[in-house]
């Protein structure tokens, strides 16, 4: 029987164990961390017969065939340097996925933002095609899920940087590259590896498919000659011309079609249609997509109005890029509430935003002494620290009453794990927070 080590036993693990357990491998899994969650989910598998180990930080016992990496694991963990060298294969969850999945034409989309909402109105437009085309990946569905169910006619994966490069063999039909800025500096080390991880999967799929609109990637159009691009501004392939979005100079749909807010949320929807284009989709099922999608949880999602105010939950917004466009995408003047643990990048364009857009910022978490500073070094006082989610909600309807304020958007610019697990749940503790204050 072969043997598989898995790491890490958050959804990505969870989901490749089973995988490798239905396949009759022997597996083991293993957590850095002990939780009363870990524990219930650790108890479930050592009934099925896995070996679990909890609390402890990954190092191969005995000599695993493969080695099943979380994302959330380095990819340069000193234990899987070890696996290695002891000749185990190591790959990431992804591409455990792709081993029983590579028949299924994929289409992966990465990026810096954007990611989500296009993959998601990718999978609305093959729903609305008829064909059976999951989304998973990072948006919170493993790929690997997929291998416990029937096969689907495609599969549609939002892939980060993490995912990307722990599944080297990945060869995807079709690769949609959203946006490039600084993000993950902590894990890549340099802007270039990261770009250069994002750029490997475009290499080895099919078609590419590029979003002319990013600065980065316009720029770099000229590497990739084969590949379609997207713009709301230029005559590209896939563009918007005259109010309307268009296709090879067939126009398919009128932009005022579109339920997003924002050009960024347009940008995602010229990429989606032209990924859904090349996949072969018929004209009407897209536009039929495009007309039915109103978004994502967490990405400018509206969770309430009251006296005139709009409530939207931006918690995805987990970097200064996307909540720059949160600000942008949003009615003002708004209040703002923002914080969390911070990232490196540039915040320059997102303080101007701030500034110019908010008649007030209530700050949260790790982050706030930081951007308090930050706002108070350009003259703008009107922020306030307001330690936890809890006291900025109810500060922030406060002031947005005072304010006359249209909007209060949450759009962190943060990451969430210093006061919550992650993303999901920051945004649905916000959305609870509004729904109890509002009742
Ligand atoms: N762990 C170890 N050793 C380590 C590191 C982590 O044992 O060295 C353990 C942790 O204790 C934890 C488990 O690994 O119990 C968590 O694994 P994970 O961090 O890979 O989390 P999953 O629950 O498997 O979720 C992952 C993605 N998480 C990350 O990339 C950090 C999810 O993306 C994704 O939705 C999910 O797989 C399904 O594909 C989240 C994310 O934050 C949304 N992504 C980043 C982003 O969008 O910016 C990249």
């Amino acid at each position: 029987m072969s043997r598989a080590d898995v790491i890490g036993l958050g959804k990505s693990g969870m989901a490749a164990v089973k995988a490798l357990h239905q396949r009759g491998w022997e597996v083991a899994v293993f957590d850095r961390a002990e939780t009363p969650t870990l524990r219930q989910a650790g108890s479930h598998l050592t009934d099925l017969g896995v070996r679990v180990h909890l609390g402890v930080d990954y190092s191969p016992h005995a000599t695993a065939d493969l080695v099943v990496v979380s994302p959330g694991v380095p990819w340069n963990h000193p234990g899987l340097r070890a696996a290695r060298a002891q000749g185990s294969e190591v790959i990431g969850e992804v591409q455990l996925a792709w081993r029983w999945l590579a028949p299924c034409p994929w289409i992966a989309v990465t990026g810096t933002n954007g990611k989500t909402t296009t993959t998601a109105l990718i999978g609305r437009i093959f729903a609305e095609a008829g064909l059976y085309a999951p989304v998973c990946g990072n948006i919170g569905y493993p790929v690997s899920e997929l291998l416990s169910g029937p096969p689907p006619d495609w599969v549609i994966a939002e892939l980060s940087s993490f995912q990307i490069e722990s599944a080297a063999a990945l060869s995807p039909r079709i690769a949609v590259w959203t946006t490039f800025s600084p993000d993950h500096l902590n894990r890549h080390g340099t802007l270039e590896a990261y770009a250069e991880i994002k750029a490997g999967l475009l290499r080895r799929s099919h078609q590419s498919i590029l979003n002319g609109d990013d600065v980065y990637l316009h720029e770099h159009l000229q590497d990739w000659p084969d590949a379609v691009w997207t713009s709301l501004h230029e005559p590209a392939p896939v563009c918007v011309d005259a109010g309307y979005i268009v296709i090879e100079g067939e126009p398919l749909i009128e932009v005022a079609a579109v339920r997003l807010p924002g050009r960024h949320n347009l940008q995602n929807v010229l990429m989606a249609v032209a990924a859904t284009w090349k996949a072969g989709i018929a004209p009407a099922a897209i536009a039929a997509g495009v007309r039915a999608f109103t978004g994502v949880p967490h990405r400018l999602e509206v969770v309430a109005e009251q006296e005139n105010i709009v409530f939207i939950n931006d918690s995805k917004a987990t970097n200064y890029d996307a909540a720059l466009m949160g600000l942008e995408a949003t009615e003002g003047p708004m209040v703002l509430i923002c914080g969390g643990q911070s990232k490196q990048g540039d915040p320059a364009a997102w303080l101007r935003a701030v500034e110019e857009r908010c008649s007030s910022v209530m700050l949260i978490g790790e982050a706030a002494g930081l951007f308090a500073d930050w706002l108070a070094q350009r003259g703008y006082t009107s922020f306030v620290d307001c330690g936890d989610i809890e006291h900025a909600v109810k500060s922030a309807w406060q002031a947005a009453q005072k304010a006359h304020a249209r909007s209060v958007l949450f759009s962190p610019a943060c990451a969430s794990y210093d006061q919550f697990r992650n993303f999901e749940e920051r945004g649905d503790r916000f959305r609870q927070l509004v729904h109890d204050l509002l009742s």
